[in-house]
Order: structure tokens, then sequence, then C-alpha cells
């Protein structure tokens, strides 16, 4: 699944919004496409070489004023993360007071939501961070084979953590996004409502029946792009073990928690505001079967929500977008303050989360330190 992040920014050349999409790297590179051409604003005017961008998307592309801005990441962990890394990076925009709408499309579990659902997450996890044995040969008293880094049996908390594994980010933020998000008219069409109609069979699914809507929503991260029941509540359960029971599974995607690294190693450098980020999935596709559905039979399907969950990206997406750019002066360029917890699971932005180890664990600074020891090798910087 892909996911895609627009953002709000005010770079070297004045802009105040960009979009950052984690893009399909397939010939028509749709959810990039899907924010050109539209009436609200041109993204296409003013074209920038970023050094270190993807090969497929070697642009950013910005409206000719440079308020508003697209960046693609390209698809999964080590794309979005590069890519991230590199926009931070670029001495072509001053992102510290930009707003990142992160955009993609995903997967959706259907028991929070339906095709063409735009969902905010507050939390990504990054649910592949794991040990793993094929389930074919996982011990008897094993529920998947999934597993926990450090430890031996499923469902227990992690004993070696990475400081990737979960982000949370401005709830503020999130419900005004969602509040403009709503003033956008969501697609709908008979290919998905047909699709959707098969999950009503069990009344757990009753959210995949509904229309798409706009519903706040915990995303999950994945390089695997996983499908069915018990993966799907293996990663419904490691998205509350990891955060402590506070995130709830709603959508599932490939880049979201690499593109939020890198924004968290831009906030340690002051060169991004993390409060400034919101996180957007439309779906395109159940995570799992419906009831009575073998997995394989899901896996010859196309997308069945695919044509609207491009348009949803756009439909919800251009009213934050221009929300945001509208109440620039009134609201947006001080920022939107806080009031929940936002960072990583070590807290390295200061702060103490309700997830993660807790006190007993090294911040990441310490364990830099620490690691920092042993090194006498020669430099390779200039200088004393
Ligand atoms: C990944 O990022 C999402 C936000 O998009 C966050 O909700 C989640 O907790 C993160 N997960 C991990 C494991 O970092
Ligand atoms: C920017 O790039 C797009 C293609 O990615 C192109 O269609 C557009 O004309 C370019 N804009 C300018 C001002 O060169
Ligand atoms: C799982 O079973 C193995 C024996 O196959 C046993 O050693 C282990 O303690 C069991 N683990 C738990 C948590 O029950
Ligand atoms: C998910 O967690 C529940 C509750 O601990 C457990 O019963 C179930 O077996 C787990 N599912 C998987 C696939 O691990
Ligand atoms: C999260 O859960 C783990 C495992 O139970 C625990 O060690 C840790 O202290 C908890 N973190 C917080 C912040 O409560």
């Amino acid at each position: 699944m892909k996911a895609l992040a627009p953002t709000v920014c005010s770079p070297m050349l004045g802009s105040a919004f960009a979009l950052i999409i984690a893009a399909f790297t397939r010939p028509f590179k749709p959810e990039e496409t899907a924010w050109h051409g539209i009436p609200d604003f041109s993204l296409l005017e003013h074209n920038i070489t970023i050094p270190g961008y993807s090969p497929f998307f070697p642009q950013a592309h910005c409206t000719s004023d440079g308020s508003i801005c697209q960046a693609v990441t390209g698809e999964s962990e080590i794309n979005a993360a590069s890519s991230m890394t590199a926009l931070v990076l670029s001495p072509a925009f001053d992102l510290k007071r930009t707003y990142f709408l992160i955009a993609g499309i995903a997967g959706i579990n259907p028991k929070q939501g339906t095709l063409g659902s735009v969902g905010f997450a507050r939390f990504a996890v990054q649910v592949t961070l794991q040990r793993e044995i094929d389930a074919r040969e996982m011990p008897a008293n094993f529920s998947t084979g999934y597993f926990a880094q450090g430890i031996t049996f499923p469902g227990v908390y992690p004993q070696d953590i990475y400081g990737t594994e979960v982000f949370e980010l401005n709830d503020d933020l999130r419900q005004l996004a969602m509040t403009f998000a709503k003033r956008g008219t969501l697609a709908d069409d008979e290919h998905a409502q047909k699709y959707r109609a098969n999950y009503a069979n069990d009344p757990a699914y009753a959210a995949a029946t509904a229309p798409p809507s706009i519903v706040a929503c915990d995303t999950a991260t994945s390089d695997v792009l996983w499908q069915g029941n018990l993966l799907g509540e293996a990663v419904a359960n490691t998205t509350t073990l990891f955060t402590n029971g506070t995130a709830t599974h709603c959508t599932s995607q490939q880049e979201d928690n690499a593109t939020l690294e890198a924004l968290i190693r831009g906030a340690r450098a002051g060169l991004v505001d993390f409060a400034r980020i919101i996180s957007m999935q439309t779906a395109s596709d159940f995570d799992r079967p419906y009831a009575g559905q073998a997995v394989g039979a899901t896996l010859s399907l196309d997308s069945p929500g695919f044509e609207i969950a491009l348009k949803n990206i756009v439909a919800a997406g251009v009213p934050v977008v221009t929300g945001i750019v509208s109440g620039w002066h009134a609201r947006f360029e001080e920022g939107i303050k806080p009031s929940n917890y936002i960072g990583d699971i070590l807290g390295s932005l200061g702060g103490t989360p309700n997830f993660g180890p807790g006190n007993g664990f090294a911040r990441a600074d310490e364990v830099g330190a620490k690691r920092s020891l042993g090194g006498r090798a020669r430099r390779i910087f200039r200088g004393n």
C-alpha cells in the first residue's frame, strides 16, 4: 500500500505549504498527478530539482509564489526516508514553519472504515520492525509468526527499541485538518459500493459497509504489503502493544514512519517543526477478506477502491491545504500548539510519551554517546 504526504511550508522561495507524496513508481504516477490540473492551485509552475531525490521523482513541484509545494517520496520505507532526508537538508527550502500533509493511498481494516474513506492518523506504528518465523513452522503456542525484537514470544513488549517504532502527531492540528477535510465532497462509485456490500454478513465489519467518510484512524507502516485475517490481527495487536494500548490499527501503508523519522531528525536539527505534520491515508483496498472469502481470492482483484481513493486524496486534501494557507496570518503562521505528546518512542524531541519503554531506557542521545566512545578513526571532516 502506498502513502503520500503533502506539506505547508515557508521555503526560501517563500512557500507556505508543501505537499509530500509517496507515490507509485508505475508509469502514470497517479498519487502524484492526482494533485495536478486541479482548479484550486497549480503545482507545476515552479519545478526544483532536489539532489538526493528518487530517480523516479527528481523534482519538487511548487506554485509560482512558492506557497504550496509537492514532494514525492517514492514507495516503501527506504525511499521515503531517503527522499525526506534530502528534502529536509535541501538548501532550496526553509521548512521551519512549513506544514506537511503526508497523503497517500492505503489498505484499511474493515472494522474501522471503508473504501474511499480518508483516515487522519495520530499514531504511526512500524509494525514489521519485528522478528518473524514462517507460521507453518512456528511453535504450537504461538498465535502468529511475528514477535518483537529482543523477546521470544508473540504479544510481549519489545526489549530492543530502534526508535522508529511509534510516532505521535499533533492531535489539535489533526482535529483542525479533519474539520477542513469535511468541506470536501468525497467520491464514491458503484465498483466500491458493490464490493463493500460483501462485508455486510459480519457485524464486526459494519464500518466497511458505510459510504466513504473522514475518520480518525491510526496507521501502520510496513514494507511488506500483507493481506489476510491473521496478519491483520497480528498488525492490530502489534499496534496496541507498541503504543501501550493508545493506538487502534486502521490503515496500512509502506512509508509513513520512514517519512516521520526523517522529519524527527529535521526537527532535532531545528529545520522543521514536528507539530506541523498531518498524516492522511485514503483507502483503496481492504486489508483482509470478507467473511467466507478465501484470502487467496483477494489477490486477483484489482483494488476496488483505487479510483475513489485517488479522487479523495484531492477531495479531502485540497481543503486542508487551502484552509491552512488562507488562515496563515490569522492562525497557522504561529503554529497550533499540541495538547498531546508529539514525537517518537524515545522522547527525542523532549516530553514523555505514554507509550514506549519508559524511564529505564536510555534516550537516543545517551545511546549515541555510548556508541561513539569506541571509535578513534581518522576524521574525514576539515578543521580542528
Ligand atoms: C508510524 O507513524 C504513525 C503516524 O503516521 C504513528 O501513528 C505510528 O505510531 C508510527 N509507528 C511507529 C512504530 O513508529
Ligand atoms: C514542471 O514539470 C512538469 C512535469 O513534471 C511539466 O509539465 C511542467 O511544464 C514543468 N513546469 C515548468 C514551469 O517548467
Ligand atoms: C511455549 O512453548 C514452549 C515449548 O514448546 C515453552 O518452552 C514456552 O515456555 C512456551 N511459552 C509460553 C509463553 O507459554
Ligand atoms: C491478538 O491478540 C489476542 C489477545 O491477546 C490473541 O488472542 C490473538 O491470538 C492475537 N492474534 C494474533 C494473530 O496474534
Ligand atoms: C509500555 O508497556 C511496557 C510493557 O508492559 C512497559 O514496560 C512500559 O513501561 C510501558 N510504557 C509506559 C510509558 O507506560
